[in-house]
């Protein structure tokens, strides 16, 4: 599918067959859902990196987070706002919000989504 450097495309914002927190979305995978809104998931990572560790995505479907604030910022909000609602939710006094974007940071699952990450100290700068 044509996309560009940040992964935006035609079929932006659409369901993917092939794609795993598309699946979650829709109820075909299994996931430790903690928060939902009309247009925002939030639920446990598979592997988790400390005591909370929650990923927040939006429902519509955006390869990373720069393809999700470039189409539809309110919607990046949205999900910036489920972070805050998670981590008062999960009483964090201190947490990381981390979007990796792009392979060499990281990211491994092309749906955009927000790592919740606390419960434990946390070091700076990450690796
Ligand atoms: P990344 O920023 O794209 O690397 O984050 C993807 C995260 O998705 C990573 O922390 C995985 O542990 C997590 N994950 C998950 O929670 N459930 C899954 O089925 C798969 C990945 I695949």
């Amino acid at each position: 599918m044509p996309q560009d450097l940040y992964g935006r495309n035609d079929m932006a914002g659409e369901p993917q067959d092939d794609c795993l927190f598309c699946k979650i979305v829709a109820g075909q995978i299994p996931a430790t859902i903690v928060r939902e809104t009309d247009t925002t998931l939030a639920f446990r990572d598979i592997n988790p990196q400390a005591p909370t560790h929650v990923l927040v995505i939006p429902k519509a479907h955006y390869e990373t987070a720069a393809a999700l604030a470039a189409a539809e910022p309110q919607l990046a909000a949205d999900v910036l706002g489920a972070t805050q609602a998670v981590a008062e939710d999960e009483k964090l006094e201190s947490y990381r919000t981390v979007f990796n974007t792009g392979s060499g940071a990281g990211q491994t699952v092309w749906h955009a989504h927000a790592h919740v990450i606390g419960g434990r100290g946390l070091h700076w700068p990450p690796g």
